[in-house]
């Protein structure tokens, strides 16, 4: 995991879009915004998977493979839909398995922060926050998706600012 400010460029969203110079953005920033990370190690990969969802009751997983071979006939709608700034109701959490990708999540100053993803990331999105995802120019990323309850991932667009999982979240990090 790399975090950095993203720089606002209207061009491909698949490319890196670091400003040059780059401004990293660290683990201990990226926490203040409600946003936690682990990398996992290869070796006992399953056991930490484990071990993170029992301490953090989640409850279910599936396997999600974004590209063109995984999401088929849905593939240009899905990236379109991830893509858009939306926040969602419950965590979103992945751990990347295979491949290479994106997620932008907005800073506590409304600033786009990019955090690229690879293989033993796993990431932790808070109910509340305004992000996006998407893969970069390798268009291939495999994740396992856990969920504390039943799955729910309806994707609420912006602006959803009167929604009271986006209130409780500023809440939340107000007070960090
Ligand atoms: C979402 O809701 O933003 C996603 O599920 C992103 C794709 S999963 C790697
Ligand atoms: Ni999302």
């Amino acid at each position: 995991m790399r975090a950095y400010l993203y720089d606002n460029l209207d061009t491909d969203c698949r490319l890196p879009h670091e400003l040059e110079p780059s401004v990293p953005v660290s683990a201990e920033e990226l926490a203040a915004s409600g946003v936690l990370y682990w990398k996992l190690q290869d070796e006992n990969f399953e056991e930490q998977i484990d071990k993170i969802c029992e301490e953090r009751n989640y409850k279910n997983r599936d396997q999600i493979t974004v590209s063109k071979e995984g999401l088929g006939a849905l593939f240009d709608e899905k990236i379109k839909t991830f893509f858009a700034e939306h926040l969602h109701e419950d965590e979103e959490i992945r751990a990347i398995l295979e491949g290479t990708g994106y997620f932008d999540i907005r800073d506590r100053q409304d600033r786009w922060v990019r955090i690229k993803v690879e293989a033993g990331d796993l990431i932790v999105l808070p109910a509340g926050i305004y992000h996006r995802f998407t893969l970069d120019t390798n268009n291939y990323l495999k994740a396992m998706r856990l969920f504390k309850e039943d799955p729910v991932w309806t994707p609420l667009n912006r602006p959803c600012d009167e929604n009271p999982h986006r209130k409780a979240y500023l809440e939340v990090i107000a007070a960090n």
